[in-house]
């Protein structure tokens, strides 16, 4: 089987913003292709997501560029290739030459990495998360937890809240199950708000964002629409959240803008531990800096089992991920394709956390398409969580809905 063409076209994410949509020919007839998605919270080591940066168009965020280097240059390198997706991204890893991959652009290698790799599924006559589980050799698959951003802030928002995301985690692994729970307490969240007289608008990732004091008061809101509906925090349901602390980190003080708090690594630990008191928060993404790895350590070592999960800090690069498993600085990692730019080394990040007990928790981008990759990808390598957004907009809603779809094909 070999590649016969390959052919990136620009289209636009769910903030209307351009990305890359590459599609894939096989000698054997199969046509499929990938899009990629793309984030506003980015950390600095993120692989470069090529743009055009001509203001002319789209204010700059135009892709011809990474389309170029798509149709052009990677297609001189790879057709006629034989379709093995591990050398072709070792190939393209290659070529580029850098380890932020600026040359091609990360969105121009991931979206041939990833349809590739849909390809070959599709080639096989088997499910694309089958496929992921069988060529890169994983033990298991199995159903990943959500967690479900039901109140955006930060970036998404327009900082009507410095913590990004508030998320809701059902306890169970059925994706019809899980889902069920987090839309009903997400429109019993709406129906508050209505009563209230607050704000029903949602973000970049489909959560509300209505205009409350605080981050407690979030809490309260949620835990208030989950009673209603008899589901107990801790028992059918976890709270988690992703501070994104990176964005609100300045002259080494996260500042909370909205209570007018301006805080050292030490007091920002002891304000995570009060809210974990308080409202059993199970999971802290990204709590502090991706520069303060030692207040992550601290509160990692204090908080543990309770789960700290590391994603500007790492960037899914296995490189900062092992030097985190070294330090102890978190106990899971949050694993984005576009991070790293290949499906490759994004096994090898996985793989690696898995190793060491980690827990794994795969993740869309503020910025997405109705591309559904990464929920085939969470459960081929039995990653313990998903994120992906809140329970409407359909870019969020493709990967839950492949979720249930895999479910219901067993
Ligand atoms: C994050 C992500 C996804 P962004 O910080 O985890 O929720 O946001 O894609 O903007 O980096
Ligand atoms: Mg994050």
């Amino acid at each position: 089987m070999k590649i016969k063409d390959i052919r990136a076209i620009e289209i636009l994410d769910s903030r209307g913003i351009p990305t890359l949509r590459t599609f894939i020919f096989l000698d054997n007839g199969v046509i499929t292709s990938s899009s990629i998605p793309s984030g506003a919270s980015t950390g600095s080591h993120e692989a470069l997501e090529l743009r055009d940066n001509d203001e002319k168009r789209y204010f700059g965020k135009g892709v011809l560029k990474a389309i170029a280097n798509v149709n052009e240059r990677i297609k001189k390198l790879i057709v006629g290739k034989k379709a093995e997706p591990e050398e072709i991204d070792k190939l393209l890893i290659k070529e580029d030459g850098t380890t932020d991959k600026s040359v091609f652009g990360a969105n121009a290698i991931l979206s041939v990495s990833q349809s590739l790799v849909r390809a070959l599924a599709l080639a096989k006559k088997i499910p694309l998360w089958r496929f992921i589980n069988d060529y890169y050799s994983f033990e298991s698959f199995s159903f990943p937890r959500l967690m479900v951003n039901v109140i955006n802030g930060g970036k998404h928002a327009n900082w009507n809240f410095d913590i990004q995301e508030f998320m809701i985690s059902p306890k169970t692994n059925k994706p019809s199950e899980a889902v069920r729970i987090a839309s009903e307490i997400f429109h019993q969240i709406g129906k508050l708000l209505k009563e209230k007289k607050l704000s029903v608008l949602v973000g970049d990732e489909g959560g509300f964002s209505p205009n409350l004091s605080s981050n407690e008061a979030v809490f309260d809101l949620i835990l208030e629409a989950a009673e209603k509906l008899g589901y107990q925090n801790g028992t059918d349901f976890n709270l988690a959240i992703d501070a994104a602390a990176s964005e609100f980190f300045q002259k080494e003080r996260y500042v909370f803008k909205k209570e007018n708090r301006f805080l050292t690594g030490d007091e920002l630990i002891d304000y995570y531990w009060r809210l974990k008191e308080k409202y059993e928060i199970f999971s802290f993404e990204d709590p502090f800096s991706e520069s303060d790895w030692e207040s992550f350590a601290k509160f990692t070592k204090s908080i543990s089992p309770t789960l700290v999960v590391g994603d500007d800090n790492y960037t899914t690069d296995p490189k900062l991920i092992k030097k985190g498993i070294e330090e102890k600085t978190t106990n899971a990692v949050l694993i984005k394709l576009n991070q790293i730019g290949t499906v490759l080394e994004t096994v090898e990040a996985v793989k690696l956390a898995k190793k060491n007990n980690w827990q794994v928790v795969i993740s869309h981008r503020s910025g997405e398409t109705e591309d559904a990759f990464i929920a085939d990808f969470a459960y081929g390598v039995a990653a313990d969580f998903i994120k992906t957004g809140s329970m409407c907009r359909s870019e969020r809603l493709a990967k839950y809905n492949r979720l249930i779809e895999i479910e219901n094909s067993l």
